[in-house]
């Protein structure tokens, strides 16, 4: 599909995917900022991030991308940074010193926590659905489109081994690290960086929400239990109907019980033996 008309001005328009959890960090970033903004959907599935018009945008042929006028800002907490300077008297960003460092440490934790996301996704429900789908030449043929070399090596290697996978010890660093330091966030202050639902909250709702939909919530419930009531708190916020229920789409299939239940069977055994030798 070729880009979507886009007036050279002042309006903001965002390439993003439906259930991209970058993309719904970004949305949610609109949606508490009361921005407008107009959008074009990628099928991630069909690899349009990777067709020539949008890596001309996007080098790395990934999602979000917004367009500010005839500026391109890409990686969602950078625009999620560049959305927060249009309202500089909100308190989406923190005032106080240290809570602005909090929220700043949690978007730098991104790439770490998306790698993370993405390989559990990709490892469980993913995966099944590829591998039901897909012929190998098909599955081949998508990795060969690829942009990102090390994206495409990392889908080969999880499509291979599955949990096996090297990458899933790595995300449950990143995931340990995570939910270790939300529920010391949630100990001090009613969301991540302070009293106020901030920049850091909306960095990282979409990718606890996934880890929830994919029927992995056992990996806070008992441990760190403040993860799920700020979950529930965020879900409860206008912006996340906005943001994520709008785009899920009835039929999502990470959401029916089998499959989440087969999710939780292939995570849980991991996760307890990893939590054992941490
Ligand atoms: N650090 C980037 C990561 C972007 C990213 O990897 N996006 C995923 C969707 S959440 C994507 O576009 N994947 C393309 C693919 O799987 O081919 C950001 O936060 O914007």
């Amino acid at each position: 599909m070729e880009p979507s008309a886009h007036k050279s001005g002042a309006e903001l328009h965002l390439y993003h995917g439906a259930t991209s959890v970058c993309s719904a960090k970004v949305r949610l970033g609109l949606a508490e900022l009361g921005l407008g903004w107009t959008g074009q959907i990628l099928d991630l599935g069909a690899g349009e991030q990777n067709a020539q018009w949008y890596v001309r945008l996007n080098p790395k042929g990934v999602v979000p991308t917004l367009l500010d006028g005839d500026l391109v800002v890409a990686d969602s907490s950078v625009i999620l940074e560049h959305l927060a300077e249009k309202l500089p008297d909100s308190t989406f960003v923190p005032k106080d010193t240290g809570l602005r460092v909090r929220s700043r440490m949690w978007l730098a934790d991104c790439i770490d926590i998306h790698a993370a996301i993405n390989t559990l996704t990709y490892s469980t429900a993913k995966r099944r659905q590829i591998l039901a789908s897909k012929s190998p030449e098909e599955i081949e043929a998508a990795l060969a489109g690829m942009t990102h070399p090390a994206n495409a090596a990392k889908r080969r290697d999880i499509l291979a081994n599955g949990m096996e996978s090297v990458h899933v010890m790595a995300a449950f660093f990143a995931l340990r690290l995570m939910f270790d330091r939300m529920q010391a966030d949630l100990e001090t202050s009613r969301w991540l960086a302070g009293d106020s639902f901030s920049i850091a909250d909306a960095a990282i709702v979409a990718y606890v929400d996934r880890l929830d939909r994919l029927g992995l919530g056992g990996l806070w419930n008992g441990r760190t239990p403040k993860v799920g009531d700020w979950l529930d708190a965020a879900r409860a916020r206008k912006s996340y109907g906005a943001a994520i229920e709008a785009f899920a789409g009835p039929c999502e299939a990470d959401r029916e019980k089998s499959l989440r239940d087969d999710n939780w069977a292939m995570v849980s055994q991991k996760w307890t033996a990893y939590l054992g030798g941490a």
